[in-house]
């Protein structure tokens, strides 16, 4: 067998062939000769239309001509550069200046009308179809070179600016490889989940190291609890999914307990993107019978941490390494976390570096090429995993999106009313964490409804889940002597969020 990569990726597309591969809710099943035909078709047109190391933007609709787009992408030698469907042209103008690309390939994101780049001529749009005709498997040739950059997902940084982090065919392939062995991902698989295709989590994991395996996909459009159990009803063996998922489909089994045993058909139910509390684990068991096989990644180095399919999944860890990986801790003197270190990573899904910023990269690496996660950390005698913090208090993880509070504190700070604000991210029962604003009114004083009127400029200006759930207002912002806001204490002075249940 070949070494995974794309070859050995389009091989497995080949021997299913005549097999309904992918399949989105709603439309037609496609054949792995459906992919192969689009794919290679999209591939021609950019080969067209530029050289190989091009970017090619793909708005991650949850079809099949997104993915054909992507696989067509690579298999030019192009970079894939999927975007996410909830964001307004203030997130997306940063990231095409950035990426610059080329080609935009596929239907159009929402928001590319307003986008700076939907003016510029020189950006060749690309169409996706399904040519009839012979399989094409080499036309054009595809790249063999696994140090050949592929895709580049765009991931929130500190800095309030998104970092594009470049995967490889090496790290892509790779780490789904090591991903699928481990899990077991097989022909006899159907892998389902809800999760945006512009993320490692839903495109990586849930497309590519399932078809990669022989396994086929089968994408909900929107995710709906009760649409998973049905998923399960008609013969998926596999979801994928974030805690927020689980808590929903916990609060669906409690109005429709028959669906547990629609669940209770699958063969692996994993989680990652953010910490699946313990009490959810045990009530997902209590309900269906299954150990949900909790993981941990990263965009940068794909899925590095896993609890293991065959022995014991132990709620609130992460695991082991997985094959290919190593680990190292360093110190982190966290305040309140005095045992956690810092966790760096290294191995075959490490990613290339962020596009166009060497700088940013090489602080991202220790000296022996380990990359910093700023996860914090603490490892058990017998070598498992627990994520137990981040390092910075300035990114915020909710409902397993990443949140730069930086962006949304620029966004904020436009606004008349405001003086001075802080953006964190406090505990929510569903989401994990929740977007908090802690705000000096302008002039001292907040008037009636400021809070909602922040919340809707928030929303005008930003993809919608960055919105703050929580907006209070405070007389000043607490400094340590250096002036930098303490975010530490306004987490902790934090009023309760407007419908905050008990943290489940
Ligand atoms: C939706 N809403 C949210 C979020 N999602 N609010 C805060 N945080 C969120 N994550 C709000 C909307 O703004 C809206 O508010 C209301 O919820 C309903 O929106 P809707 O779209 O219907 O919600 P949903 O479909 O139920 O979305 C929940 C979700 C979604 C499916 C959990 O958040 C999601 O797709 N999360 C997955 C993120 C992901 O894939 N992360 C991977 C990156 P209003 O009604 O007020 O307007 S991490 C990664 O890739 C690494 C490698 C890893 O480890 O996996
Ligand atoms: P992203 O940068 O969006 O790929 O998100 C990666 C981050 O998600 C990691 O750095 C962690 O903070 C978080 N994460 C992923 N999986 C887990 C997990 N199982 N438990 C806790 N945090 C996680």
């Amino acid at each position: 067998m070949t070494a995974p990569g794309l070859t050995h990726f389009l091989a497995r597309l080949e021997a299913a062939s005549n097999r309904p591969i992918f399949a989105v809710d709603g439309a037609p099943a496609r054949s792995g000769a459906d992919l192969l035909r689009a794919s290679a078709a999209v591939a021609r047109r950019l080969c067209a239309a530029g050289p190989a190391g091009s970017r090619v933007v793909v708005a991650a609709h949850p079809s099949f001509e997104t993915l054909a787009a992507i696989v067509g992408a690579m298999r030019a030698g192009w970079i894939a550069v999927p975007l996410g469907l909830r964001y307004g042209p203030r997130e997306l103008d940063p990231i095409l200046a950035d990426c610059t690309p080329t080609a935009v390939a596929g239907p159009l994101h929402p928001s590319w009308d307003l986008t700076r780049a939907a003016h510029d001529d020189r950006i060749t749009r690309v169409v996706v179809d399904v040519p009839v005709g012979r399989i094409p498997l080499s036309d054009p040739p595809d790249p063999t070179d696994p140090s050949t950059a592929c895709l580049i997902v765009y991931t929130s940084g500190t800095t309030g600016r998104s970092k594009g982090a470049v995967h490889t065919m090496r790290s892509l392939f790779g780490a789904m490889a090591s991903l699928a062995e481990a899990w077991g991902f097989s022909p006899d698989d159907i892998v389902t989940h809800a999760l945006p295709l512009h993320h490692v989590h839903g495109l990586c994991i849930g497309v590519v190291a399932a078809l990669g395996a022989g396994a086929a996909v089968r994408l909900a459009p929107r995710f709906r609890a009760q649409d998973v159990a049905t998923a399960f009803e008609a013969g998926a063996t596999v979801y994928c999914g974030v805690p927020t998922q689980y808590r929903k489909i916990l609060d669906h089994l409690a109005q429709a307990p028959a669906s547990a045993r629609s669940l209770a058909r699958g063969r692996l139910f994993t989680s990652g993107s953010a910490a699946l509390p313990v009490a959810r684990f045990e009530a997902f068991e209590a309900h269906t019978g299954h150990r949900i096989l909790e993981r941990y990644g990263m965009t940068e180095t794909m899925i590095t941490l896993s609890n293991p399919l065959e022995g014991p999944r132990v709620p609130g860890t992460v695991g082991r390494p997985l094959p290919g990986f190593e680990t190292r801790l360093e110190p982190a003197g966290a305040p309140g976390l005095p045992d956690a270190s810092e966790l760096l990573v290294r191995g075959v899904g490490l990613f290339d570096g962020y596009f166009g910023a060497p700088g940013t990269t090489a602080a991202a690496f220790d000296a022996d090429g380990f990359f910093r996660t700023g996860d914090l950390v603490q490892q058990t005698a017998d070598g498992t995993f627990r994520i137990v913090g981040r390092c910075s208090a300035d990114i915020i993880k909710s409902g397993g999106f990443k949140i730069a509070a930086r962006e949304i504190e620029e966004v904020l700070r436009m606004h008349p009313a405001v003086a001075e604000v802080a953006v964190l991210g406090v505990p929510d029962a569903t989401f994990g964490e929740a977007v908090a604003a802690a705000v000096v009114p302008a002039g001292g004083r907040a008037s009636p409804g400021l809070a909602d009127e922040l919340r809707a400029h928030c929303r005008r200006h930003l993809a919608d889940y960055k919105k703050p759930r929580l907006v209070w207002f405070l007389d000043a912002l607490p400094r340590n002597a250096m002036g930098k806001v303490q975010k530490h204490v306004l987490r902790d002075e934090a009023p309760d969020l407007p419908d905050q249940r008990a943290n489940r």
